[in-house]
């Protein structure tokens, strides 16, 4: 019962030290960003829709996703990479929304990157049942710029491993309004996110939408 009596609260911010380079920023995202970076995924989708794409071993990835921004990451049977053509939509990814740039270098800044300059933002979609499996960030040319990461609708946990696969992983919950910023000596961790659970948020509803900005080039 507890949980519907404060479900409509707003969290506290705070500021939570994952390792040395990775923070996570508990409730950074106000009520008002949350609904301006909903609009704006609305756009972007409109221009760029979702799509499962595969990997380069042959599989659908369970997360369906888009980009917006000069580059876009994409995955297929060639490999990752980044590129200013979305394949699906035939042109290039949408622009930034301002409310996304804005939160980005916000974020970034708080976690003493100042300076960030994302050109690239990975909208992720997940339904009950995706993942995304332990893997390295590592298709961008500037690994001095961190990577901010923005989720938004049901809660995921969060995977955070070491340098090496085998690594075993921290397990953390990610709640809609929370980023996680990622630089410095953990630019180049092993993380992922573990089987979403089914639910319903009053932002997205059955899903939870991640926004992952960097550096492509
Ligand atoms: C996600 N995030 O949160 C997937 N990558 O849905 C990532 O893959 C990620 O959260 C680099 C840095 C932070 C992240
Ligand atoms: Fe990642």
């Amino acid at each position: 019962m507890t949980g519907d009596l404060f479900a409509g609260l707003a969290r506290d911010p705070s500021v939570e030290r994952i390792t040395e380079g990775a923070l996570l920023l508990r409730a950074f995202v106000s009520e008002e960003e949350a609904a301006q970076l909903m609009a704006g995924i609305e756009t972007v989708l409109a221009a760029s829709p979702l799509r499962h794409m595969q990997t380069p071993g042959g599989f659908r990835m369970s997360v369906a996703m888009s980009n917006c921004g000069r580059f876009g990451w994409v995955t297929d049977r060639r490999g990752y990479r980044y590129q200013s053509l979305d394949p699906l939509a035939e042109r290039d990814w949408p622009p930034m929304p301002d409310a996304f740039m804005a939160l980005a270098v916000r974020a970034a800044e708080t976690a003493g990157f100042a300076g960030f300059d994302p050109d690239a933002c990975l909208v992720n979609r997940y339904d009950p049942g995706a993942r995304m499996s332990l893997h390295q960030d590592k298709n961008e040319q500037d690994m001095a710029q961190p990577i901010v990461s923005v989720s938004l609708g049901l809660p995921a946990t969060f995977l955070f491993g070491g340098m090496a696969r085998t690594d075993k992983p921290q397990r953390m919950r990610l709640e809609s309004g929370d980023v996680v910023v990622w630089g410095g000596a953990a630019r180049l961790a092993f993380h992922g996110i573990d089987t979403l659970r089914d639910g319903e948020h009053a932002l997205t509803g059955r899903c939870r939408y991640n926004l992952t900005f960097r550096r492509a080039r």
